[in-house]
């Protein structure tokens, strides 16, 4: 039987549902429940204030809610007019901050629902949609953010804003519901590539250009490792089948690392996307939505099987992977020269949450720096920002503005803390069972303590912590992962490889702050005396838990 998620997709008319109707009612700040999941699909969640949740529940309140909207930013690349209107929203109709996302989106939180249609119109002028940035579809599409070759970050850039569009949703509900635009009488509406119950579950796709495995490759549905030879791309190793997402306690959920199915060439990339969504979309699993990743699809049917099907809906075979190498993943921060002569600043922002705090009036200081670059900014895959294409003249100004507003931490902070990450979760995640964004800077700061006690200080050890298991800040790719159990008490996970292309494993489950810093005690500790030249932590423990 399918699954209730199917049976309102296939009854939405192409994912209108009521959303209308529950627009014009000003009686209530929510939306009827079918249509909290169709909203998925044009960008928003609904959701409630969990810090106020239990108080009002006491005094008979119903719960605050407010919805959180994601854009849709493919590459992560933005101009600094659409940063402008991006800003605005944050201040205008949000909480006054911008979210920077693990796969290079903005997110807004607290924005009511009256406000919807205002904060989208918002974007629309400047240019920017939420379409598909939730939702059973294909989401934003990810791309590496600073390869030194320009050239071939602007055709990699290309194609993932190529491929991202080729895979929109093609229903005009979005146009009619939140941008006002007349029904085309006549001319029913047609999925081509979805259908009308779209994809059994959520697909993420990711562009990557080695050596550097910032957007995490491995981690997601469909992923294309460029292949440059003589500074010219000649085509992609295409990946499947990567996934965070598990469930506490059921074995049949796990994260699993995408696998290479083989190459194709720069003018194939949209044709074996078409394919392999295709193929999720007639064999995905439609009755467990636990079960319907494609991961599940592509370990059930096996890599022989979609390797053939893709080329019977293609009409052409991959052919066999390139050669290739990661040396690292995460974000290289500083100022970085590519081949053209521009300049990039990676900064570093703190689980992607750009607000004005005391000491450091972030928002404010971006919003000066859009007004006068006129390069382009760029969301990296780990909630960090690059403000990107800078002429070497302007350099000086660009690094004022940054020590002036408190966005200089970058060239101060421990190699530590600029690469760990945490989930949003707490308050306004409804699927958090424990903090993660509000939390991991505190818990950093006394990993720091240990590490300096073991004379570890320059250690770039990454952490990554989530609030639940689903893995938004992917945290099985981290060398220390900790996911949320139960309030104040986490899942230990260590091991994995620097470069993302190993997990790490479960050693402790279910314990507290104390005891996750006495287990990295005693790791740092044997870390510090046995370590191998150059070994990173993850290899460390794996090696000696006896799992390499
Ligand atoms: Fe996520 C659901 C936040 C990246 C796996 N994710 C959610 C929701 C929407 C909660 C919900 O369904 O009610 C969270 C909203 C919290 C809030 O208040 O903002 C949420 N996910 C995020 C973000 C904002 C985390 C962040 O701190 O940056 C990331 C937004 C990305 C974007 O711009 O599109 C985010 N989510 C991810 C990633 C990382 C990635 O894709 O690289 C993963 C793991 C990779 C994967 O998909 O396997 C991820 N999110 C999930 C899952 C588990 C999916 C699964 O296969 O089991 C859920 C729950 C679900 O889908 O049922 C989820
Ligand atoms: Fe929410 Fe869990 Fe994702 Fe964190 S990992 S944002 S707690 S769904």
């Amino acid at each position: 039987m399918p699954s209730p998620v199917e049976i309102i997709k296939a009854r939405s008319n192409y994912l209108r549902g009521t959303l209308e109707e529950g627009l014009a009612d000003t009686a209530t700040g929510t939306i009827a429940e079918d249509d909290t999941q169709l909203s998925k699909f044009h960008g928003m969640y609904m959701q409630d204030d969990r810090d106020v949740r239990e108080e009002r529940r006491r005094q008979m309140l119903e719960p605050d809610h407010s919805f959180m909207i994601r854009a849709r930013i493919p590459g992560g690349i933005c101009t600094p007019d659409q940063w402008l209107a991006m800003d605005e929203i944050a201040s205008t109709y949000a909480n006054n901050t911008l979210r920077l996302t693990t796969r290079q989106a903005f997110q807004w939180h607290g924005i009511l629902k009256g406000d919807l249609k205002s904060s989208i119109q918002a974007m629309n002028a400047v240019l920017v949609d939420t379409i598909a940035a939730c939702g059973d579809v294909n989401r934003n599409v990810m791309c590496t953010v600073l390869p030194e070759l320009s050239s071939i970050h602007a055709q990699v850039c290309a194609d993932a804003t190529s491929l991202s569009e080729h895979l929109l949703p093609k229903t005009r509900a979005y146009h009619e519901i939140w941008l006002d635009q007349e029904k085309v009488e006549g001319t029913p509406d047609h999925e081509p590539i979805y259908g009308e119950v779209y994809l059994p579950r959520k697909f993420k796709t990711v562009f990557v250009v080695p050596p550097v495995n910032d957007v995490d490759v491995y981690a997601h549905d469909l992923g294309y490792i460029a292949i440059v030879e003589d500074g010219e791309l000649l085509g992609y190793n295409v990946t499947v089948g990567g996934g965070m997402g598990a469930t506490h306690g059921d074995p049949d959920t796990y994260p699993v690392l995408a696998k290479v199915l083989g190459f194709c060439t720069p003018d194939q990339v949209n044709a074996v996307a078409e394919g392999i969504v295709t193929i999720q979309r007639d064999y995905g699993d439609r009755e467990v939505r636990k079960h319907a990743r494609f991961k599940y699809t592509v370990e059930d049917k096996g890599l022989d099987f979609i390797r053939e099907e893709l080329a019977k809906r293609t009409g052409f075979e991959l052919e066999p992977e390139r050669p290739f190498t990661f040396t690292t993943s995460g974000d290289p921060f500083g100022w970085h020269e590519s081949e053209d002569g521009l300049w990039h600043l990676l900064l570093y922002v703190q689980n992607g949450r750009i607000a004005d705090r005391e000491g450091a009036p972030h928002l404010t200081g971006l919003r000066e720096i859009a007004k006068v670059h006129q390069g382009e900014f760029r969301l990296t895959a780990n909630q960090n920002l690059v403000i990107a294409r800078v002429p070497a003249a302007e350099k000086e100004r660009i690094d004022a503005l940054c020590a002036k507003y408190g966005l200089d931490a970058y060239a101060k902070l421990s190699a530590t803390r600029l690469n760990a990450m945490a989930c949003v979760a707490l308050p306004t995640c409804g699927l958090a069972m424990a903090e993660s964004e509000r939390y991991l800077p505190d818990l950093v700061g006394h990993i720091e303590g240990l590490l300096d006690k073991h004379e570890l200080s320059d250690e770039a050890i990454n952490i990554r912590m989530t609030g639940c298991p689903n893995g938004c800040a992917r945290p099985y790719l981290a060398e220390i992962g900790m996911v949320g159990k139960a309030p104040g008490r986490y899942n230990l996970h260590l091991g994995a490889a620097h470069n993302g292309d190993r997990l790490n494993r479960m050693t402790h489950e279910n314990i507290n702050e104390t005891e996750i810093l006495e287990t990295l005690d005693g790791w740092f500790g044997q870390f510090a005396d046995q370590r191998a030249a150059n070994e990173t932590f993850g290899d460390f423990v794996t090696r000696v838990s006896g799992e390499q």
